[in-house]
């Protein structure tokens, strides 16, 4: 008889953080949720995105009275370079980040700390660039993808190497709107530039700038982040896993690896999973090392480890308020500085390991791709040697967990669809499975959940529920970063929940032997959901504005989910969001981040607080466009 798995409820995972919330209080540590009470309320300025200080005859802020600032930019002008900036430096962030992997790739070689684990990968980039590797050397063409790659970043002439990907009536359309992304820097140092004091005002010049530096993060940095990775560290395949605090272990050494950038937690992985540091582990009384992950970097180690997650963004700290964490290893972006003092209430050591990301109240250890696997060895006896630290009237672990299944990049999609049918039409294969499951109505679409989660709403309740009534309303679900994070909380990476499933989706999920819910990966890995929709139209016929399938980010907060947010817009794709972008002081800008775009792209955003009526909003938008395909 089947049965309805047993999976943890938000309430469950609010009962957790209030348990842990009197372990904080006992250790006189702070939270988010005590901050956010010192935060309230906002500023309305900032919200609605009428404040200016780039100048100093500022600040200058939008009111009744004072239609514009002292330079005479109005409420438009203020939000329009206000969300520019954000969108270039959320581009500047994940782009960053795959610059930093494609230095990784560069210095690959034989005997170092870093291998090229998938040379298929790699030889087919080479070929997609022109570069050479007829007879030569595996590391060879690896080093001139590299530059070739970090070239990308700062070429004076032409636009990114992998619009190519891209549809012809994308590729079209962006040479006529003139958004075509250039060097990812450019775009970056315009976006810049035009919002310095006394240039662009216009809030249309605005937004379609900010179309273009996000598709220089998403057909881009962001991008080749995703490619290099995969070439350096392996393409995922499906793996079994779990989620949720109660993956830390109570008689292990736990470290944590939190952050975005793998190539250091990689090599902890690999580190703590030598017999020289099991023993020593051992030696100091504890029974092995327990390696967790929060946020992206848990996602890209899932992938290709099988490593534990301990949860997504608004997670962190609880990680630490368990008392049993002996170390938090970080990289770049999404990381509290609220972690050094909370550190410092107990025996956590928390160790910074890039200039990005320099924290108050951490140790510093420079990560160096030459030295990379002797650090990441120090690193982890560093951990075992506070294990004996440990305090044991500070210790909670909850015992939340769910099992998840991981790790269905585009190529793994494919396989599981070419199980089913033999549908292997060419190199890549075929997504003509899914397309005529969608066709039959079987399947009535299938929708991109991504982003953070956000203490302006009920963390992870919007992302949940959202999930559960698209299940129910058989639409498949890609997802990534923290979304990912709190569908495998709730049990919804498992296979099991086929159960919370239409009909039809339930049939697909069996006959492909698949969960309902297919984790992506890591925020970065946003581009293998363009390249998946992109390649759906091309093998459907039909434009990526014409497809059943949409993006959400219900509880977004970061500066990288606008820059994403542009891209996915710019592709073509209607993004749902849970939480407003701050521009709501410029009647312009609601009008064109919303309606104009959509007259430029086909696609814009949809944008409701409450997740019910969002999640609505998102199945009426799916029908909608199979009524107008008349499927
Ligand atoms: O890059 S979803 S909170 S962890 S920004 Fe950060 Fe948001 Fe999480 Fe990953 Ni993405
Ligand atoms: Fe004020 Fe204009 Fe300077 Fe902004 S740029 S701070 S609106 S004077």
């Amino acid at each position: 008889m089947e049965q309805l798995k047993d999976f943890t409820t938000i309430e469950q995972m609010e009962a957790d953080t209030a348990k842990l919330k009197e372990m904080a209080c006992a250790a006189c540590a702070e939270t988010w949720e005590d901050r956010k009470v010192n935060q309230t309320p906002q500023c309305k300025f900032g919200e609605e995105g009428i404040c200016c200080k780039i100048c100093s005859m500022g600040p200058c802020r939008i009111t009744p009275k004072a239609s514009r600032g002292i330079c005479g930019a109005d409420a438009h002008a203020i939000a329009g370079r206000n969300y520019l900036r954000m969108a270039a430096a959320g581009s500047a962030a994940h782009s960053d980040h795959g610059r930093e992997i494609a230095h990784v790739l560069h210095k690959t070689s034989p005997d170092g700390s870093y291998h090229i684990r998938d040379e298929g990968k790699l030889l087919r980039l080479a070929a997609e660039w022109g570069v050479a590797t007829e007879g030569r050397d595996i590391y060879d063409v690896a080093h001139e993808v590299a530059e070739v790659g970090l070239m990308e970043y700062g070429k004076p002439f032409g636009t990114l190497r992998f619009l190519s990907r891209a549809t012809d009536e994308r590729k079209q359309l962006w040479e006529e709107l003139e958004i075509a992304p250039r060097a990812i820097d450019r775009e970056v140092a315009t976006s810049m530039h035009m919002t310095h004091m006394g240039n662009t005002a216009d809030a249309d010049a605005l937004v379609r700038q900010s179309l273009r530096v996000g598709m220089a993060d998403g057909w881009g940095g962001s991008m080749m982040g995703t490619e290099f990775t995969d070439i350096l560290f392996g393409t995922p395949t499906v793996r079994a896993t779990e989620s949720n605090l109660g993956v830390l272990e109570k008689e292990m050494v736990n470290i944590i690896v939190h952050g975005h950038d793998p190539a250091f937690s990689e090599m902890v992985v690999v580190a703590a999973e030598t017999k020289e540091m099991i023993d020593y582990a051992r030696s100091k009384g504890a029974k092995g090392i327990n390696i967790a992950g929060l946020c992206c970097t848990a996602n890209e180690v899932t992938m290709r480890h099988g490593v534990r997650m301990a949860g997504n963004f608004l997670q962190q700290e609880n990680a630490l308020l368990t008392g049993a964490v002996e170390m938090i290893c970080v990289d770049v972006q999404c990381i509290f500085p609220a972690l050094g003092p909370l550190a410092e209430c107990f025996h956590t050591k928390f160790v910074t390991t890039s200039p990005v990301a320099r924290i108050p109240g951490s140790i510093y250890v420079k990560f160096e791709t030459e030295t990379a696997m002797a650090q990441a060895t120090e690193i982890v006896r560093m951990a075992i040697d506070n294990y004996e630290n440990r305090d044991q009237s500070k210790i909670f672990i909850p015992e939340s967990k769910q099992g998840a299944v991981v790790g269905y990049p585009c190529e793994q999609i494919i396989k599981e669809l070419d199980g089913v049918t033999n549908s292997h039409v060419d190199e890549r294969g075929s997504y003509m499975p899914a397309i005529d499951a969608i066709k039959s109505g079987v399947l009535r679409g299938a929708v991109a959940m991504v982003g953070c989660n956000n203490p302006k709403v009920r963390p992870d309740y919007s992302h949940i529920e959202i999930m559960k009534e698209l299940l129910r309303n058989d639409i498949l679900i890609v997802a990534t970063g923290c979304s990912a994070q709190a569908a495998a909380k709730a049990g919804l990476l498992s296979k099991e929940a086929k159960f919370l499933c239409g009909a039809g989706l339930r049939r697909v999920c069996e006959l492909v032997g698949i969960p309902p819910v297919l984790h992506m990966g890591a925020c970065v890995d946003i581009s293998r959901m363009m390249l998946l929709v992109t390649d759906i139209a091309k093998d459907w016929g039909v434009k990526v504005t014409d497809l059943p399938i949409v993006g959400c980010a219900p509880e977004w907060m970061s500066e990288k989910a606008v820059a994403i947010a542009n891209y996915v817009v710019a592709t073509g794709i209607d993004t749902y969001l849970g939480i407003e972008p701050q521009v709501k002081g410029s009647s312009q800008m609601m009008e064109l981040i919303t309606e104009g775009t959509r007259k430029l792209t086909g696609a814009g955003y949809v944008i409701n607080k409450d997740p019910h009526e969002l999640v609505t909003a998102i199945i009426a938008g799916v029908e909608a466009k199979r009524a107008a395909l008349g499927i």
